[in-house]
């Protein structure tokens, strides 16, 4: 039997070798991956997961969810990860698109996943924080030695729910081939070792945390410290005995404004790794003169794995995304018509590669509509390609929000906002924000007489919308500025309101 992604794990695994090390110190070996990732694969079996199934997973990070992901790997399952900050109005939805045969969630949220779980024919186990639940339980009575499931480079290892730009979230479809292509380029490409240690603190429910940073490891047989969030302080601690950090943007902001970030407390560190959302050159300059190292920049999106990557050798530029990766080919077009446009101009960002997914769940006709006929996938990000190749993003044609590298699709909050009493209408726009890079902001339009205020709004929203998609700022106005087609200007209002969190 051959298990296209998880096979190449296991080539890459020595037994012995330190795989995970958490911040209470406490230790996985290599070995023991295979043995409860093997453990797990058997509980899934036995819970009736076939091959091709989905296993939706809003579980907290520990060593146990990540065992989780393998073993759906290795049963031949589709995993469904979720992010921990989604309400039970948003899970509804998910659970209800994917139809999962498993849902695995904290065991504080059983009951409330249960009924929805259920009602869409599936069942429920739980797996809490510090890697006890009912899932768990019943891995210990499985043998270790599980026959991994027959899956092909074309199979499906991962949906991943993106906010893409119009309508629902959509399922992005991820391969076998997606998945293990782009790691292994990654891997080479950042020279990647069984030396490596890497500082693992990205929530593990997206394709940063997931895939770049938990595949790249295991196939470089590396091994990682596993922290529950960023923090800085514990990051920098940690830094004594890495080699590696890969983080988003929030996380340099952060270092930077801390003392304890200098060459001293960096110099056993070769590789810091920045990506999801835009650095600010600031924030590379800042970290360069603090430690000696540049922040190695690197473009992806949860549809294409990672696209470009600044070099490992030659100028990091700030500011920049680097150069298409190895097996990617990209190109800046004309975004009504697809045509190719020369260097230097900007234009739509099309990419097309091994590590472009398959299409998106159950949508065959928004999959169709982001790709070209020759098989490009449109981005939605703007951008040109510099005299020395290095790609720059210099927008997004999507209306998308990426605040401390979660993306927040505008249509989502603005419909919940809408649905309020006394409100006539609103725009919702990301503006700069020290912290996380933008800061979700909505502008409302009040109806005659209501007495509607931020609080009432925020309230509004609480059970409604994953946390990080609430608004920073509510901000009241007669009329949202519209240009003579009648739509709202959210540029002029991004300028409006662009000093809204500075200083
Ligand atoms: C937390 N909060 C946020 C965010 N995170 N608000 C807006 N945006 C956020 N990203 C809320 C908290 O709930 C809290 O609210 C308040 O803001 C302050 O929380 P704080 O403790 O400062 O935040 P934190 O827990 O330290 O989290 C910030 C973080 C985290 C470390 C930047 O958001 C994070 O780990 N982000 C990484 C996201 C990521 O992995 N993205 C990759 C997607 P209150 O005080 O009211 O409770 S993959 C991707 O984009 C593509 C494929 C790619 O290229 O990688
Ligand atoms: P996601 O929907 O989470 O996959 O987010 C992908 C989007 O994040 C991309 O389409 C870009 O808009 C943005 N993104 C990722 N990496 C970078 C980067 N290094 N610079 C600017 N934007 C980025």
């Amino acid at each position: 039997m051959a298990n296209h992604l998880f096979d190449a794990i296991r080539a890459a695994a020595t037994p012995e070798a330190v795989f995970i090390e958490t911040a209470e110190g406490r230790r996985w070996t290599y070995g023991d991956m295979i043995r409860l990732s093997g453990q797990m694969a058997g509980a899934l079996r036995r819970l009736g997961v076939a091959p091709g199934d989905r296993v939706a997973v809003q579980v907290e990070k520990s060593p146990e969810a990540l065992m989780l992901y393998l073993a759906c790997l290795r049963a031949g399952a589709v995993y469904l990860p979720l992010n921990t900050a989604y309400t039970l109005a948003e899970l509804d939805y998910f659970i209800g698109d994917a139809e999962p045969r498993l849902v695995v969630v904290d065991p504080k949220a059983r009951d409330g996943v249960a009924a929805i779980a259920e009602a869409h024919g599936g069942v429920v186990e739980t797996l809490d924080a510090t890697g006890g639940g009912s899932l768990v339980q019943r891995a210990g009575s499985e043998d270790a030695d599980f026959p991994d499931a027959d899956r092909e480079a074309d199979d499906l290892a991962a949906i991943l729910y993106t906010s893409g730009t119009t309508g629902r979230s959509k399922g992005a479809m991820l391969t076998h081939d997606n998945l293990l292509s782009n790691a292994l380029t990654l891997r080479d490409h950042w020279r990647f070792t069984s030396a490596d240690r890497l500082i693992h603190a990205l929530p593990i429910f997206h394709t940063h945390g997931l895939f770049v940073a938990s595949n790249v490891t295991l196939l470089s047989g590396a091994s990682m410290y596993l922290l529950a969030k960023f923090d800085a302080d514990e990051t920098l601690k940690l830094m004594e005995s890495a080699t590696v950090l890969m983080g988003v943007p929030t996380f340099y902001v952060r270092l930077v404004q801390h003392p304890g970030l200098t060459r001293a407390a960096t110099a056993g560190m070769r590789l810091f790794v920045s990506g999801s959302a835009p650095l600010l050159a600031e924030t590379h300059r800042g970290f360069s003169e603090k430690t000696g190292h540049a922040i190695l920049e690197r473009y992806g999106m949860t549809e294409t794995n990672m696209n470009t990557s600044n070099p490992y050798d030659g100028d990091r530029v700030a500011g920049t995304v680097g150069f298409p990766l190895p097996g990617v080919s990209l190109r800046v077009t004309e975004p009504e018509t697809g045509k190719p446009l020369p260097d230097g101009e900007t234009g739509m960002i099309e990419v097309r590669g091994p590590n472009v997914f398959k299409g998106y769940w159950r949508m065959p006709e928004k999959t169709a509509a982001e790709f070209r006929a020759d098989g490009f996938f449109i981005t939605g990000d703007l951008g040109r390609i510099d005299g020395r190749g290095y790609v720059h993003i210099v927008g997004r044609g999507k209306d998308l929000v990426i605040s401390g590298g979660y993306n927040i699709y505008p249509k989502e909050v603005e419909a919940e906002i809408d649905g309020m009493p006394g409100v006539v209408e609103s725009a919702v726009i990301g503006v700069p924000h020290p912290d996380f890079g933008e800061g979700v902001t909505a502008v409302v339009v009040r109806a005659k007489g209501s007495a509607l205020d931020e609080k009432a709004v925020l309230d509004g929203l609480k059970d409604r919308l994953a946390r990080y998609k609430q608004p920073k700022r509510v901000l009241f106005v007669d009329d949202l500025p519209r240009n003579t087609m009648g739509k709202v200007q959210k540029n002029v209002l991004r300028e409006t309101y662009a000093d809204l969190y500075a200083g």
